[in-house]
């Protein structure tokens, strides 16, 4: 079991005015920030990134929506990382995530739900090695 995820805030969030509260968030939770920047993905990289759901309907408005404006991308650390984290953020869908959850707060819809979270230790690897390098950890 790993003790570090990949997290993204994702553009409705960014465009919302709730990156600031939900890093906050975040760090009050108990999560050690290990790598963060702001970023802007092209659509190709966001493709790249979601390769895994190129054959679902949704690929294409999910690559759309995820190069459509800037993102905060971070390696957080905390015992527990991926599970811990994936409760925190609630379910995929706003409206079946639990009552205090990120996603509840602050998601408007399935396909523009203002946060990721990876779902496990192998792809938290994957995607926090996609946007940082060594010398981007601490
Ligand atoms: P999660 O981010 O909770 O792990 P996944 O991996 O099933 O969810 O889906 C990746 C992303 O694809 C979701 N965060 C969401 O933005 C988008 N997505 C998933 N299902 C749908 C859907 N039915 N319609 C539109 N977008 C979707």
């Amino acid at each position: 079991m790993s003790n570090r995820t990949f997290t993204m805030i994702k553009p409705d969030a960014m465009k919302s005015g709730h990156a600031g509260a939900i890093l906050d968030r975040i760090i009050k939770e108990g999560y050690k920030v290990v790598s963060l920047k702001l970023t802007k993905l092209s659509a190709e990289k966001a493709g790249e990134f979601y390769a895994v759901h190129k054959a679902r309907p949704f690929y294409g408005e999910l690559v759309e929506f995820m190069s459509s404006g800037p993102i905060i991308a971070a390696i957080l650390e905390k015992e527990n990382a991926v599970t811990s984290f994936r409760q925190l953020i609630g379910a995929t869908n706003p409206a079946q995530a639990e009552e205090g959850t990120i996603r509840k707060l602050y998601a408007a819809s399935l396909g523009e739900n203002a946060i990721h979270g990876s779902d496990s230790d192998e792809n938290a690897e994957i995607e926090g090695n996609f946007f940082f390098s060594g010398l981007e950890r601490v």
